[in-house]
């Protein structure tokens, strides 16, 4: 057993140690929830100088009662409280007990009852609540407690649970104060029928010419190839990494390194998704409160979906158990939650009759975040880089729309009487690239432009690229550009190896979208991280989620923005790369019922970390 990496997630028994001194405290009296219990990090510093740090639970605690939220820290092998505050104006993350007050409140509302009554639904127990969370629209939204926006569906056959929206029906709810503060219904749409739902599971016909036979798929025996996986910690060729699951990010990644032969060299200390935000870009009443933070209002852990070798992942995967808290502060098992495994990696490189075979190696889990699944990958090669995608799949937000209607301008129909609206996914990926050591980095930009015509480039085809660091966090928040293929290095500048020149790994981004959200609007304050498509920022530990610690029903201006005004230096310190992912989703009906993976995403490449490509002899 390799010895355990200080970011190794809280244990099955440091979580019942965490939740035993909370209530000889009697912190969990009352009714009191506990929202967030995960690692509470040891600072970066002490862990990269190898001194002993405590372990110890972060933990968020939330009274409905009287609405307030407060931040312990539990020093897990003393079993001491070490510190406890009361943080005032913000509202944790939304959780399942919220739901379930928001479905009993408007369940017991009137003019919630006779606006399903209009529809003629007269029985509760065939109606499904989706709770929201509520943003912050107003001034009536800041001044109010806890607060969500709960809309309808009708019952379905099977698990898609949103295929029947009950639309324009929206209720804001008050959680803590345990009422109902407003009901607004648009107007009756027939709520699309229970035949045309079953009727969009049915699959194509056969096909003309008889299919062969189920193709058996070859596996890698485990034995033969693939990692080696010792509690946390992953081994595989010439990569070694931590790889966790936590509550609120989902997989984390830490402790990146690769094997030269000599030495292990340092790549990234820690690599996560910080935030999320889906904005849906129908203003109207039932939709322009849309805006989930997926990561920060509701956390990835807790719908981490139980994978299956052979089917979620090849056969031939490792696959790791993951623990997180219940609302109790009690121990959740999430069983096979992360898949390790190898797999071919295509032509790593070929010149005439010589070849190489590539291989690589995945860590992937899938959260279900309300109606989206989300499939998360990163990928390790054998030449040094490092690839990040996302799979988005699972089942659209639909809306009911008359069957007549073909939808307009801001929907796509994808069903009879029902159509999805447009959207755009967001994910902010915090990078905490240590290139050969944590300090000295530096980030570096390079464009490549045309030269200007001229005796020095007499044919006009001449083109050249420039350089230059990003001094200061301002100087940092930078949009990306076709034009001039701009890219972003995270450079040690210590020069390194035969070429003497300084190491580095460059952000390669694959697709990307701006938002269409005006600048000003609440979400865009909340989001405040889609401001850009790359950051960069001076190391704090604090500092871990691109919308803030509290997006929920925040008023924005957290996070990246505020963090980054500070406008701190960037030469020769520790920094930390941030990335803005977008994908703008203009459904389609082949997206309905389920929707086929599409993947996004982005790699890190080695640029002059090694002196020479490193997928050679072997
Ligand atoms: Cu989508």
């Amino acid at each position: 057993m390799s010895s355990p990496h200080p970011l190794d997630p809280l244990t099955a028994s440091e979580i019942r140690a965490t939740q035993a001194v909370l209530n000889a405290r009697g912190l969990l009296d009352g009714g009191t929830r506990v929202m967030l219990l995960d690692l509470h990090e040891p600072p970066k510093a002490d862990v990269l100088a190898g001194r002993a740090t405590a372990r110890e639970a972060f933990v968020v605690l939330y009274d409905a009662a009287h609405n307030t939220t407060s931040e312990v820290v539990v020093d897990v092998g003393a079993r001491i409280l070490r510190s406890s505050r009361v943080v005032a104006g913000v509202e944790p993350a939304l959780d399942g007990a919220d739901a379930a007050t928001a479905e009993t409140l408007v369940g017991a509302s009137e003019p919630w009852r006779a606006a399903l009554a209009r529809r003629g639904i007269t029985r509760s127990s065939d109606v499904i609540v989706f709770a929201w969370p509520a943003g912050q629209f107003g001034a009536e939204d800041a001044a109010r407690g806890r607060l969500v926006r709960a809309v309808a569906y009708l019952r379905a056959a099977n698990d898609n649970e949103m295929a029947r929206p009950i639309e324009g029906l929206v209720a804001l709810v008050d959680v803590s104060a345990r009422r109902v503060i407003q009901v607004d219904d648009e107007g009756v749409v027939p709520v699309p029928d229970a035949a045309s739902e079953r009727n969009a599971w049915r699959p194509l016909p056969q096909p003309t010419t008889p299919e062969p036979s189920p193709i058996a798929w070859s596996t890698v025996p485990r034995a033969v190839a693939g990692p080696r996986v010792d509690g946390h910690a992953v081994s595989w060729r010439r990569w070694r990494f931590h790889v966790a699951l936590r509550p609120r990010e989902g997989l984390v990644l830490y402790g990146i390194g690769f094997d030269d032969g000599t030495r292990v060299r340092s790549v990234m200390y820690r690599a996560s998704l910080s935030e999320m935000v889906v904005p849906y870009g129908d203003p109207g009443a039932g939709w322009y409160f849309r805006n989930s933070f997926d990561v920060g209002e509701i956390g990835l852990g807790p719908g981490v979906a139980a994978l299956e070798a052979g089917v979620d992942c090849p056969a031939n995967a490792t696959l790791l158990d993951a623990t997180i808290a219940n609302d109790r502060g009690g121990v959740r098992a999430l069983p096979r939650a992360i898949a390790v495994y190898e797999r071919d990696g295509g032509l790593a490189w070929k010149h005439g009759r010589d070849t190489r075979r590539a291989r690589e190696l995945v860590v992937f889990s899938v959260s279900r975040l309300g109606n989206y699944d989300y499939g998360f990958e990163w990928t390790f090669h054998e030449d040094g880089t490092i690839a990040h995608r996302v799979l988005l799949t699972g089942v659209m937000t639909p809306k009911a729309i008359a069957p007549k209607d073909r939808a307009d301008s801001l929907a796509h129909a994808v069903a009879p009487g029902i159509a999805a609206v447009h959207h755009q996914h967001f994910f902010n990926y915090r990078l905490d690239l240590d290139i050969d050591g944590a300090v000295p980095n530096q980030v570096v930009e390079s464009e490549t432009h045309a030269l200007a015509p001229g005796p020095a480039n007499a044919h006009g085809g001449g083109f050249a690229m420039q350089e230059r660091v990003l001094a200061t966090e301002l100087t940092a928040r930078r949009s990306l550009d076709l034009h001039s293929g701009r890219r972003w290095r995270v450079e040690n500048p210590t020069p390194h190896g035969t070429l003497g020149e300084p190491t580095s790994y460059e952000l390669v981004p694959g697709a990307n979208a701006d938002p269409f959200a005006a600048e000003g609007s609440p979400v865009r304050r909340r989001a405040g991280f889609l401001g850009a498509a790359v950051w960069a920022t001076a190391y704090a530990d604090s500092e871990r989620y691109a919308a803030g610690d509290y997006p929920n029903q925040s008023a924005g201006g957290d996070g990246l923005v505020r963090w980054t005004a500070a406008d701190r230096g960037l030469t020769g310190a520790d920094v930390v790369l941030w990335y803005t992912l977008g994908i703008t989703h203009n459904p389609r009906p082949e997206d309905w019922p389920v929707m086929p993976v599409h993947e996004a995403g982005f790699r890190l490449v080695p640029v002059g970390f090694f002196d020479r490509n490193p997928v050679l002899g072997r």
